[in-house]
């Protein structure tokens, strides 16, 4: 390649989540041979539906030019690590939950000679847990380091760190091309974030430690670009990725009125509060939106009050969510069990008010403590972690397999059972044929969604209630155990 310099950037998958679930319950027990049947169907089919999305982190890095460098992206959820290449560079994205295979990769890349790159939001938060594993770390958004260490790469002067001192300024423009992606991989790869930043202090969350209290905006202009850009390539769905797509109403408002020539249709991450904003909701529903995930999280304001989350007063929540789905939105409502202030009254209240309310998809996680995070070390400090906490790989990020810590006042014992009747009353193949037929649009993907759950939730029943008979089994030593 006549002295140019070769980068691969590799996005890994995660072990968990939708993106995992062919790899759930891999230590499963028994199993009827049916069972075992049904469950590799399943696994196969999750495999192919191609649920996937790709990672903008790659696509913003990889979209940038520097001469003499040339540059790849390698999905390792689809893509074999092409390993024949000569690579002078390797950058992986780390998450926190993919942060043994990264370490285990870099360790194989740089055994070959390859220099690694770490960088993402595992290495923003936890940069000395990362320094050993790598030749080069990038701490924080890395939208204009990365330019740094291309050039330095071509130079011969890479530094051991390089590190975003002050978040990138959004309102530049900065375009994100998709030569280094295979288009058909994905189930759509138009990904599009508008803002970053979190104005909110959820203490399960990390967004705001690693993109800022301070909401940063692009310029609508730029995004209306991008818009008429991708469709040329891929006229599949929309993605904004954004946390809260309704963060800022007035530039939402300005932003999805441009859109509404291009006749898209689209998806995102919003607030229940959308339902209170009537012009803003029609102007969601103008533009395209099909559909939203918004967290819930509790039913009880005290609940959500004691993780920091002040900002969807319970009471208002059914009402909002009528709203955004009589507006033609299909909502995918996100609950969280076993905050601190829950009780065991909780799963009848949550399976209540996904049947009154008609939450298309449901979604009913446990707490994930996620190192790095509030509540992580808080539980940590109280005892709770049912881990070490400074063994990472422990905490599992899916949505619903074995418990990481100690719910406040429930016991284990009861906790667990409670959780699983719960999932197995809402997720079943009747309640996914319902919530299908009643959708207000998007028919086909809320049947797949209910129906992928159904079977993924039945998995972490699996996983739960072995931990739930493990813990029966070895009652007396348990305290030990745990601690
Ligand atoms: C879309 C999304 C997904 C998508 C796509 C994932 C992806 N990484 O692209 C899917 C659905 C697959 C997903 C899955 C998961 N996600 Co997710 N996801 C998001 C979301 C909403 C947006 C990500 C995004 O595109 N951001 C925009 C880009 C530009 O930012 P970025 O990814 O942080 O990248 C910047 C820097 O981190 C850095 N960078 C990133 N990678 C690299 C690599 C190199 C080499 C370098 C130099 C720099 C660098 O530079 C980038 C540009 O500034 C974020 C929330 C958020 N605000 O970021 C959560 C988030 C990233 N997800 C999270 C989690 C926990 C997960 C899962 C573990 C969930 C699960 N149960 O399975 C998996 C892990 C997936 C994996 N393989 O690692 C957490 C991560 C927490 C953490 N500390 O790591 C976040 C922050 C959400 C949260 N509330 O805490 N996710
Ligand atoms: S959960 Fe959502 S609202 Fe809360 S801090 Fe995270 S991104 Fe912000």
């Amino acid at each position: 390649m006549n002295g140019e310099k070769s980068v691969l950037l590799i996005f890994i998958q995660a072990q968990s989540g939708v993106d995992g679930a062919s790899l759930l319950d891999a230590q499963s027990g028994e199993r009827s041979l049916f069972g075992a049947f049904r469950d590799a169907t399943m696994n196969e089919l999750i495999k192919r539906a191609q649920f996937a999305i790709p990672p903008l982190s790659l696509m913003i890095l990889s979209s940038i030019t520097v001469s003499g460098v040339h540059q790849e992206i390698c999905d390792l959820r689809f893509d074999a690590l092409p390993l024949e290449g000569r690579w002078d560079l390797a950058g992986i994205s780390v998450q926190t939950g993919a942060v043994k295979p990264a370490f285990e990769l870099a360790a194989r890349l740089r055994q070959q000679g390859i220099r690694v790159v770490l960088g993402g939001p595992y290495v923003t938060i936890f940069p000395e847990r990362c320094r050993a594993h790598a030749d080069v770390l990038v701490i924080g958004e890395a939208d204009d380091v990365w330019r740094d260490v291309l050039g330095d790469l071509v130079s011969g002067s890479l530094k051991r760190e390089y590190r975003a001192d002050t978040f990138p300024d959004l309102s530049v423009e900065r375009l994100v091309h998709k030569d280094a992606l295979r288009l058909k991989s994905y189930f759509t790869t138009n990904v599009v974030q508008t803002t970053r930043g979190c104005p909110y202090s959820c203490d399960f969350c990390n967004v705001h430690v690693l993109n800022g209290h301070r909401l940063r905006h692009r310029r609508i202009d730029d995004v209306v670009r991008d818009v008429e850009r991708y469709l040329k390539e891929d006229k599949r769905i929309f993605f904004f990725l954004d946390d809260t797509v309704n963060a800022d109403e007035a530039y939402a408002l300005e932003l999805f009125r441009e859109l509404i020539p291009f006749r898209i249709r689209w998806v995102g991450q919003a607030t229940t509060q959308l339902g209170e904003h009537p012009r803003l909701l029609e102007m969601f529903a103008r533009s395209g939106c099909g559909a939203l995930l918004v967290g819930i999280e509790s039913l009880s304001d005290g609940s959500n009050f004691a993780h920091r989350k002040y900002h969807n007063p319970a009471i208002r929540q059914a009402e909002c969510i009528r709203a955004i789905r009589s507006a033609g939105i299909c909502v995918y409502g996100s609950f969280i069990f076993g905050l601190d202030g829950d009780t065991l009254a909780m799963p009848e209240a949550i399976e209540a008010f996904i049947a009154d309310t008609g939450i298309d998809v449901p979604g009913i996680n446990l707490l994930r403590p996620i190192p790095g995070t509030g509540v992580f070390n808080r539980l940590a400090d109280e005892g709770r972690l049912l881990h070490d906490r400074l063994n990472h790989d422990a905490f599992r990020f899916s949505w619903g397999q074995e418990m990481l810590y100690r719910p406040m006042g429930i016991s284990l014992e009861e906790f667990i059972p409670a959780y699983t009747d719960l999932t197995r009353r809402v997720f079943t193949i009747g309640n996914a044929l319902k919530r299908a037929r009643q959708a207000p649009v998007l028919r086909s993907a809320v049947l797949m969604f209910n129906l992928l759950y159904v079977h993924m939730y039945a998995l972490s029943r699996k996983d739960l209630t072995r931990q739930h008979d493990e813990l029966s089994c070895s009652a007396a030593s348990v305290p030990d155990a745990l601690n």
